[in-house]
């Protein structure tokens, strides 16, 4: 089990029960555990959504969507509803919804109800990533302390209303995370991607409405509704509620998951929260957000962690998980282990990714072990730019946008691969995959 991280900067709201034995049910409940739900069953479905507005609460798996909003194009008809909670975890650098299945697996059970109770829905999913299946022991078992409590089924809390929560795992697919194709995965299908719109929250699941929430949005909700919409918004930044998890991870001193206000600096969560550069080496690149997201420079990283400061900043907060490189590092090589995820977890259904990520691993492999072209540099920046925005889902723009910022911020080092001027480390030559 990773070791619990902190730090004084820390603002616990989503951890506060880390490390506290809350898988237990009644350590929960003591902790204020399943008192939200009551919360939202006393003042109905509006109320939750709209406390959820004023929060400005936004999708913790990447996009940053409001999740009020999401709530409220759930139509009022009565088809059967879902809330489908994403647990595919799988982005390189992001492991903050593991220590929530880890250490408070029912803040996911009581987010699910209040999603549930807010759309209309009788039933939840949480789905998790088939490496988590250790995970899921967890969540089952607080899944099946809850009905013991009458907390889940029939006539929750006395209030008339059913819920039911149903807990699953992939097969091990990155593409699975993306919500058309988890809904697929859950349906017993391949896991490719829908067209959209329709977009779930009008047809979803099994064809009914769905809500479809990362599992920190999902955790995030029993503490909204306790603590008040507003309130919550304060903790952040300008359209930016609350807080965050942030996994950092790489060459820092004291790499964890930390829970930090939104907007907080980028720079002071390395060289503060994370310790600084490790063994006192010099910083070359920041990851900020998971492997999808643009690499930012040195002088680049005096940014705050919100959606739209990292825009601004030419890059995404993505998923939260901020990779830190060391001067060490090869950015050829980091290019192409990154393009080889991307490659090999392509799902295959349209042509601009699947075709894309290989052309662009087969060249930079090419780079990198010293065989390649001056038109290489080129060529992949071109191929990059050509899949944006043309895929069926993000994970092609997720391949090129990472991409196309090495390439643009590092050319010189291609370059020097390519005159040969660089000599590769026999140990870290990639093995191609599959
Ligand atoms: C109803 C509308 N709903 C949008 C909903 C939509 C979805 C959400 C965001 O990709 C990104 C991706 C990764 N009516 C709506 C509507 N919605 N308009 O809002 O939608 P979208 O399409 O902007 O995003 P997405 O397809 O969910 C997610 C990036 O996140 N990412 C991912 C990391 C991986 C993890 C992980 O491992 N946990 O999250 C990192 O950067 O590249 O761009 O629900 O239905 N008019």
């Amino acid at each position: 089990m990773p070791a619990l991280v902190s730090h004084p900067d820390e603002v616990r709201v989503l951890s506060k029960r880390f490390g506290q034995g809350a898988t237990d049910i009644d350590k929960y409940i003591e902790l204020d555990g399943y008192k939200a739900v009551q919360l939202g069953i006393a003042n109905g479905p509006q109320w939750i959504i709209d406390t959820m507005k004023a929060s400005g609460l936004r999708g913790r798996g990447g996009a940053g969507f409001p999740t009020g909003l999401k709530w409220s194009f759930v139509p009022k008809n009565d088809k059967a509803k879902y809330v489908l909670v994403n647990g595919d975890e799988s982005e390189p650098g992001t492991c903050k919804d593991h220590v929530i299945f880890l250490h408070d697996p029912h803040s996911v059970i009581e987010g699910t109800m209040i999603a549930g109770l807010a759309i209309g829905a009788k039933m939840g999913f949480i789905y998790l990533r088939g490496e988590y299946r250790y995970l899921l022991k967890i969540m089952e078992k607080a899944v099946a302390d809850a009905y013991a409590k009458g907390y889940l089924g029939k006539n929750i809390f006395g209030s008339g209303i059913d819920f039911d929560v149903i807990t699953q795992t992939g097969a091990g697919a990155y593409e699975v995370g993306e919500e058309s194709a988890l809904m697929e995965s859950l349906e017993g299908k391949r896991g490719v991607p829908r067209i959209k719109p329709p977009f779930p929250a009008v047809v979803g699941l099994y064809g009914g409405p769905t809500v479809i929430n990362n599992a920190e949005t999902i955790a995030s909700a029993p503490p909204i509704l306790l603590m008040g919409g507003e309130a919550y918004a304060k903790l952040g930044s300008e359209r930016n509620g609350g807080t965050r998890l942030f996994g950092i991870s790489g060459h820092v001193e004291r790499p964890g998951v930390y829970e930090l206000p939104m907007g907080y600096n980028l720079k002071k969560a390395i060289y503060d929260v994370a310790g600084g550069i490790k063994n006192g080496k010099k910083l070359k690149a920041v990851v900020p957000g998971g492997s999808s997201c643009p690499v930012l420079l040195p002088e680049e990283i005096d940014v705050g962690l919100d959606f739209d400061q990292m825009g601004k900043a030419g890059t995404m907060l993505g998923s939260g998980g901020i990779v830190v490189l060391d001067e060490s590092v090869s950015i050829v090589e980091f290019a192409l282990r990154t393009i080889n995820f991307y490659q090999h977890e392509s799902c295959g259904w349209c042509i601009p990714c699947r075709e894309g990520t290989d052309w662009i691993k087969k060249t930079l492999t090419r780079v990198h072990a010293g065989g390649g072209n001056k038109k290489d540099v080129d060529n992949v920046q071109y191929l990059a730019e050509n899949m944006l925005g043309r895929t069926f889902c993000p994970l092609g723009d997720a391949a090129a946008m990472p991409t196309i910022a090495f390439v643009k911020k590092f050319r010189k080092e291609f370059e020097e691969y390519i005159e040969g001027k660089r000599v590769e480390h026999p140990l870290i030559a990639i093995k191609p995959l599959g």
